[in-house]
C-alpha cells in the first residue's frame, strides 16, 4: 500500500516541554476532564477541501502545495490518492473525523449523471477504506458554488432550473453522507445571496431559500437520514450580502419558516468575525437558544476582511469557545472541524501536519483554560451577582409577568426604587484578567 506521508509518522503527545514539531505538546487524546477525554470534548475533524484539494492559489499567483497527488493527471486516479492520503494523515494525526462536499472527493463529470457516476465509485471506495479505519464522517455538503451555473446563488437563483440542479445535488450528497455514516449534513450559504437589489428580488429569493431547506428536510425524512442538520452562517463573501449572516438572523428566518427544531448551527470563527461578532457571541446565542451543533474551527485576520481561513491559534479565542462548549455541555454530535489552510507559503506536506498539531494544541490549552474558569465559578459568581435583583421584589414580578407598567411607574416612584438602585461597576478589566489568569 503506497504511504503518501513517509516522512510523518505518528504524532504523539510528547508534553509541553517537547521542542519537536511533530509532537502534540497540551493534546493528549486519553487526558480526562471533567469526566470526558479530551478527544471527546474536541471530536477534531479534517476538512477534506483544504487539506486534500487546496493548492495555495491566490488572485496573484499560482499554487504553491508541494502534495504526493500534484503530478497524478488523471482526475478519479488523483481523487484516489487523495482518498487514501487523507485516511493516512487522520490516523496519523489520531483525528477521529472528517468532512467533505461532493464536489472534494470525486471529479464533476460533463453532465449530472456522469458527477453522480464518479461521485458513487469514489464513495464507494471510501466506505471500504472507512470498515478499516477509525475516522468517521462529521458531515457531508453539496458544492453549490464552484461551478459556473451557480454564478447567481443556487436556491436563491432566478432561474428555477438552476434551484432544480443544486436541489438534486443536494438530495445526491444527503445519500452518500447517509451511506458514510455522516453524523451531520451542513448547509453553507455558498452564493446565497445577492451583490445588488437593482435586479434582486429579495422577497422571492429569501422564500426560495426557505422551500429549499424544507424540501431537503422532507428527503431526509423520506430517506430515515437521522443526522443533524447544520446551517453555517456567513455574512459576506463571495457575495456582498450573504443571506445567512449570522446565527441571530438566521434564527429568525429559521422561526418565520418554521424550520427551527431541524436545525442547529455550524458556528466558524472566521464568519463570526467577518459578522463583526466575537467566535463567543455566536456560540452563545446559539448555545442558549438550543442551537449550537458544530463548529467550523478556524480564525481570521482582523486586519484582513475576508475569510482567510486560518488555522486557530488565538488562546483567547480557544478557551472562550470551549468555555461555551463546555457550557453546552459538549458538542453532542458535532466536533471542532479544522476549516482552515495552511499559508500560501506553508506549502511542505509537514506544515499540513503542523498546522494541525498547533489547531489541536491550541483547543487542547484553551480546553484545559475553559475548565478553569468552569471550576473556579469567578465569572459565574460575577454574573450571578449582577443580575442578582432579578431573583427577588419587583425583578421576580417583571419575570413572573406579574408586573405592568403601572405598578413599574407606582415602583420607580417609590423610595425603595431610589434606595435600591445602585449602578455596579461592569468590572470589565478584572474579568478579562481572569481569563489571561486561567490560560
Ligand atoms: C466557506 C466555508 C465552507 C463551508 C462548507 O466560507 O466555510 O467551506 O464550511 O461549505
Ligand atoms: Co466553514
Amino acid at each position: 500500500m503506497t504511504e503518501y506521508f513517509p516522512e510523518i509518522k505518528l504524532i504523539k503527545y510528547e508534553g509541553a516541554d517537547s521542542k519537536n514539531p511533530l509532537a502534540f505538546k497540551h493534546y493528549d487524546e486519553t487526558s480526562s476532564v471533567m469526566g470526558k477525554s479530551m478527544k471527546d470534548w474536541c471530536r477534531f475533524s479534517l476538512a477534506y477541501w483544504h487539506t486534500m484539494c487546496g493548492e495555495g492559489s491566490d488572485p496573484f499567483g499560482a499554487g504553491t502545495m508541494l502534495r504526493p497527488w500534484n503530478s497524478i493527471s488523471d482526475p478519479m486516479k488523483k481523487s484516489e490518492a487523495r482518498m487514501r492520503a487523507m485516511f493516512e494523515l487522520t490516523e496519523k494525526l489520531g483525528i477521529p473525523y472528517f468532512c467533505f462536499h461532493d464536489r472534494d472527493i470525486a471529479p464533476e463529470g460533463s453532465n449530472l449523471k456522469e458527477s453522480n457516476k464518479n461521485l458513487d465509485e469514489m464513495v464507494k471506495l471510501c466506505a471500504s477504506i472507512m470498515k478499516d479505519s477509525k475516522t468517521k464522517l462529521l458531515w457531508g455538503t453539496a458544492n453549490l458554488f464552484s461551478n459556473p451555473r451557480f454564478m447567481h446563488g443556487a436556491s436563491t437563483n432566478p432561474d428555477p432550473n438552476v434551484f432544480a440542479y443544486g436541489a438534486a445535488q443536494v438530495k445526491k450528497a444527503l445519500e452518500v453522507t447517509q451511506e458514510l455514516g455522516g453524523a451531520n449534513y451542513v448547509f453553507w450559504g455558498g452564493r446565497e445571496g445577492y451583490e445588488t437589489l437593482l435586479n434582486t428580488d429579495l422577497a422571492l429569493e429569501t422564500d426560495n431559500l426557505a422551500r429549499f431547506l424544507g424540501m431537503a428536510c422532507d428527503y431526509a425524512k423520506k430517506i430515515g437520514f437521522t443526522g443533524q442538520f447544520l446551517i453555517e452562517p456567513k455574512p459576506k463573501e463571495p457575495t456582498k450580502h450573504q443571506y445567512d449572516f449570522d446565527c441571530q438572523s438566521v434564527y429568525g428566518f429559521l422561526v418565520k419558516h418554521g424550520l427551527k427544531d431541524k436545525f442547529k448551527f455550524n458556528i466558524e470563527t472566521n464568519h463570526a468575525t467577518l459578522a463583526g461578532h466575537t467566535m463567543q457571541h455566536e456560540l452563545a446565542f446559539a448555545r442558549v437558544n438550543g442551537m449550537l451543533g458544530s463548529v467550523d474551527a478556524n480564525q481570521g485576520d482582523t486586519l484582513l476582511g475576508w475569510d482567510t481561513d486560518q488555522f486557530p491559534t488565538d488562546l483567547n479565542m480557544t478557551t472562550l469557545a470551549m468555555y461555551e462548549v463546555i457550557k453546552n455541555g459538549g458538542l453532542g454530535g458535532g466536533g471542532l472541524n479544522f476549516d482552515a489552510k495552511p499559508r500560501r507559503g506553508s506549502y511542505k506536506p509537514e506544515d499540513i501536519v503542523t498546522a494541525h498539531i498547533a489547531g489541536m494544541d491550541s483547543f487542547a490549552r484553551g480546553l484545559r483554560a475553559a475548565v478553569k474558569l468552569v471550576q473556579s465559578a469567578d465569572l459565574e459568581k460575577n454574573m450571578s451577582s449582577r443580575y442578582a435583583g432579578w431573583k427577588t421584589g419587583i425583578g421576580a414580578a417583571i419575570i413572573s409577568g406579574t408586573a405592568d407598567f403601572t405598578s413599574l411607574e407606582a415602583h420607580a416612584m417609590s423610595d425603595k426604587c431610589a434606595h435600591d438602585c445602585v449602578a455596579e461597576s461592569g468590572r470589565q478589566e478584572w474579568l478579562e484578567s481572569i481569563v489571561n489568569d486561567a490560560l
